[in-house]
């Protein structure tokens, strides 16, 4: 039980806030995400249940990161951050939500009830860490953290602006400070200074042609890319001649407005302020900097992208060129991770070319890190350009002690060294993406042309259907096909069956009030009918329960 003290201070802050009447929040595979007003009571329960957690876990830091990422700049949204500098812990996730959801009167009593469930020691020590993206309403929210964490006596450091994955390094840095798992310096300084070495170690010998240009989606990773990019080495000393475009982190209403990983991806096309000429390397984060994705414009002056199923067979590539250079191929299991949404020919391209395993899970970056786990490297990716790769400890152990037995070995091994400080291990993280990225491209002497080249993309296209209530379409295989409303799933597979290479699948959102459908075939007229008729098929099953449930 929290101690009287703790009980009066949380009934008294608690009191600051309302409860957005009739509203039912839910902790998802984003956390909470939602309109920024919305959100003061659903932040007062996260810091409490910060504090918790830490608890839990006998003091370890944990993390609170404020950002709704490539949503609209009027939306914000807050997630927690285990000490590893992974997602939350998914128990813990149905206890964040039911904090959120407890009326504010009686929020001590709940408080309390989930100290007893949940069995936390109190006498422990509780550290939280936090940071926010650059939105208006991220103070205000910071402000009702702060306001939680004092009630209930946590020690607390607020780290300002930060890109997501800065925030989850520093919670593992922090953690693992003085023990063998050593991850780096737990600071914003550390992190640029840990990327920099590690990029100098892996392009030892190679020479990075031409410019980057990097589309910050008027986000927290501008600021963040410039002060990296103090760190690097310049072009003319071997580095990447970087261009920063669309940096206005002034103007709050600009942050992912046509602009931005997602809208590259999504719309498949450049930002509308892009200058890029041909042939040159462009490359969009999204507004918190956890997502990457690459495109330019060929010389038929047609878009083209590089998604995050590009990222990851270029890397996996990579590694297993490096890992059999190396003499260690056999010793090292290499697998890649993706979801549904993975473009089919990239999966083909990793089993048939590759001969590496893909394994689909579901949608969400804390599934395809678990299964990427699993592996002595584990790439993951989803298509939208959130991932990164997973090194084992043993991994780790046969990387750092294997006897090179000629230069060409010691130089693949140092390379495999370098990349397991390069990559952020802990979350996707595009500014390490981006400099892995360069990083191979440099050594593959490839453009974006070359690596487009590898494999064509099946067209394929994404339908947002709204539909009257998302909770009844419940998918299975990591889901890939839906068992509820009944009939549904039978109808797509018969659409399917209709296309060449058709492939087709619904989904509800677990961030948005919608159900996604994609489609992909042998042809752009093919992909775009067969989505348009499964979302026909979609809305109608949702329609049909609404009146059934009426
Ligand atoms: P939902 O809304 O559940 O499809 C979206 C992305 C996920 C993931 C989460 C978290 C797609 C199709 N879905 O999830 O991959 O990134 O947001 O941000 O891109
Ligand atoms: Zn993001």
């Amino acid at each position: 039980m929290a101690s009287p003290e703790v009980r009066k201070a949380i009934s008294e802050a608690a009191l600051k806030y309302v409860k957005p009447e009739g509203k039912v929040f839910e902790y998802g595979t984003a956390g909470f995400r939602m309109k920024a007003d919305l959100l003061n009571t659903v932040v007062f329960a996260v810091g409490l249940l910060a504090g918790l957690r830490s608890k839990k876990l006998n003091g370890q830091w944990i993390g609170v990161m404020v950002t709704a990422s490539h949503n609209p700049a009027e939306d914000n949204g807050v997630k927690l951050i285990d000490p590893m500098g992974e997602m939350l812990e998914a128990e813990w996730e149905t206890y964040a939500t039911k904090l959120a959801n407890s009326p504010l009167e009686s929020i001590g009593d709940a408080y309390d009830e989930l100290i007893k469930e949940i069995d936390v020691k109190m006498d422990n020590p509780a550290r939280v860490v936090f940071a926010r993206d650059t939105r208006a309403s991220g103070s205000r929210l910071v402000g009702v953290l702060n306001a939680a964490l004092t009630a209930t006596e946590v020690e607390f450091s607020d780290l300002k602006y930060l890109t997501t994955p800065q925030l989850h390094y520093v919670v593992r840095c922090k953690n693992t400070l003085g023990t063998q798992y050593e991850y780096g310096e737990p600071t914003e300084q550390g992190y640029y200074e840990k990327l920099a070495e590690a990029f100098k170690k892996v392009t030892k010998g190679v020479k990075i042609q031409g410019s980057l240009t990097v589309d910050c989606a008027n986000g927290v990773g501008g600021p963040k890319l410039k002060e990296l990019v103090k760190y690097l080495p310049s072009a003319a000393e071997g580095g990447i001649d970087i261009k920063i475009v669309n940096d206005n982190v002034i103007n709050p209403d600009s942050l992912n407005f046509e602009c931005g990983a997602d809208y590259v991806k999504t719309k498949q096309r450049a930002p509308p302020s892009s200058k890029a000429g041909v042939l040159d390397r462009c490359a969009s984060l999204d507004g918190d900097a956890d997502r990457l994705v690459y495109y330019f414009v060929d010389e038929g002056n047609v878009f083209r992208l590089l998604d995050g199923d590009r990222i990851a067979t270029l890397a996996a590539s990579f590694i297993g060129d490096l890992a059999r250079s190396a003499g260690i191929a056999q010793k090292l299991k290499i697998g890649v991770v993706q979801t549904a949404y993975a473009n089919g020919s990239s999966t083909d391209y990793i089993e048939k070319v590759l001969k590496l395993p893909a394994v689909c899970t579901n949608t969400g970056v804390k599934h395809l890190h678990h299964a990427a786990l699993r592996f002595d490297v584990g790439v993951y990716f989803e298509a939208n350009g959130h991932g990164t790769i997973t090194f084992s400890e043993n991994a780790l152990k046969v990387i750092k002690s294997s006897e090179p037995q000629s230069p060409a070995q010691q130089h693949a091994l140092d390379c495999l060294n370098g990349l397991t400080d390069l990559i952020n291990q802990a979350v996707g993280d595009a500014l390490s993406d981006m400099l892995l990225v360069e990083v191979i491209l440099a050594h593959k002497n490839w453009g974006p042309k070359e690596w487009l080249a590898t494999y064509t993309d099946l067209p394929s296209r994404l339908v947002r259907v709204e539909v009257a209530d998302r909770s009844i379409f419940k998918a299975y295989d990591a889901e890939r096909k839906l068992e509820s409303p009944p009939g549904l799933q039978a109808k797509i597979d018969s659409l399917q069956s209709r296309y060449n290479k058709g492939r087709s699948f619904a989904r509800a959102s677990g961030t948005e009030d919608a159900v996604r459908v994609y489609a992909e075939a042998a042809s752009r007229s093919e992909a775009d009918d067969l989505a348009t008729r499964v979302a026909n098929a979609v809305r109608e099953a949702g329609a049909v329960k609404e009146i059934v449930q009426s």
